[in-house]
């Protein structure tokens, strides 16, 4: 079987299949369904230093294939994930991502502090892309001088052996632009990508169907606007690590992840409606790799950017596939 670990800014993963954030809280409620030590790693909700409840009802609406959420950073706070939830990750074993989010580069720097030599945390993730928030000058995402910001001070408040990734939003004009502008100022990886902006109208009432207004777009439907913005982050930086998300349901469709230049990747919205599907997007990648005689995961990351199909088994020839010289005029 093929060699699963994956490193991302030294740090050692037994595989790359992630839980997403915001999809399964801190990975308890997914316990009754899996072992949670079974994954590379579990990236916990968004949190931010105070309990907050989030967005008004209705915050769910359901696309074609995929739904919009408008939660609006709901969550404990992170005394909370301090004293029960990152305890409880470290005592399974599991290797704990700490998804932050803050309305102010102060909040990160104090929250990157609070989780400074904390058992269990494996990594940070910066998330300055959640398009559910007041207004869109918190994104600091859409911009390279806020996301900047936001992630140098969180490197500087986070212990020297934990990776801090950030995480980007898709709704920008140039990705790489704000990928660059991230790893300048620290980050040591980069989660590729949040939700888009989006929007539903209820045609019955005629008004939106969520009381935000707008949302988040998530699920299968975006999983094309993700394998590019990967693809375009790691042409651009190719050897920043990426963990990549977006409509993952399938094994096949994390490896798209890598081929695009992920070097593990997170699964989330399909977790709604099948809560075993990060082990199984695991096991059916882990099938994948062997079908195609991979020895170690590593040797597809970024593949597609090179040469096409020397994975490839033999076969014969494809249909039409005629020698160059029986194209030549007579
Ligand atoms: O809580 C949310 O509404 C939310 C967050 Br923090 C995020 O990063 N992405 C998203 O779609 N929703």
């Amino acid at each position: 079987m093929t060699d699963l670990t994956t490193i991302l800014a030294g740090v050692r993963f037994p595989n790359p299949v992630f839980t997403a954030s915001g999809c399964a809280a801190a990975g308890q409620e997914l316990d009754q369904f899996f072992d949670v030590t079974a994954l590379g790693g579990v990236v916990t909700k968004s949190i931010m230093l105070e309990p907050r409840s989030g967005r008004a009802t209705p915050r769910m609406a359901e696309t074609p294939s995929g739904m919009l959420n408008s939660i609006g950073l709901q969550g404990p706070g992170i005394d909370v994930l301090l004293d029960k939830d990152l305890p409880w990750l470290a005592e399974r074993g599991a290797r704990a991502v700490v998804s932050i989010a803050g309305g102010s580069v102060a909040d990160y720097a104090n929250l990157a502090s609070r989780l400074r030599d904390r058992p269990g945390l494996a990594m940070v993730e910066v998330n300055i892309s959640c398009p559910n928030v007041e207004d869109r000058g918190q994104v600091f995402a859409c911009d390279p001088q806020a996301a900047s910001g936001v992630v140098s001070a969180v490197r500087r408040n986070t212990a020297p052996g934990i990776p801090v990734f950030a995480k980007l939003s898709p709704d920008v004009t140039d990705i790489a632009l704000i990928a660059r502008a991230c790893v300048d100022a620290g980050a040591d990886g980069l989660s590729v990508i949040n939700t888009l902006l989006g929007m539903v109208i209820d045609t019955t009432t005629m008004r939106p169907a969520l009381a935000g207004i707008t949302g988040g777009l998530s699920g299968p439907a975006i999983r094309p606007v993700a394998v590019r913005c990967v693809w375009q982050v790691h042409q651009a930086l190719p050897d920043v690590p990426i963990l990549g998300m977006g409509g993952i349901r399938t094994g096949l469709d994390a490896l798209q992840f890598l081929l695009a230049g992920a070097s593990a990747v997170s699964v989330g919205t399909t977790v709604f409606g099948d809560p075993t599907a990060p082990v199984r997007v695991l096991a059916e990648l882990e099938q994948a790799l062997a079908d195609r005689g991979v020895e170690h995961v590593r040797d597809v990351i970024g593949l597609a950017h090179g040469a096409a199909g020397h994975l490839v088994p033999e076969g014969p020839d494809p249909v039409g596939d005629e020698p160059a010289a029986a194209m030549e005029e007579p």
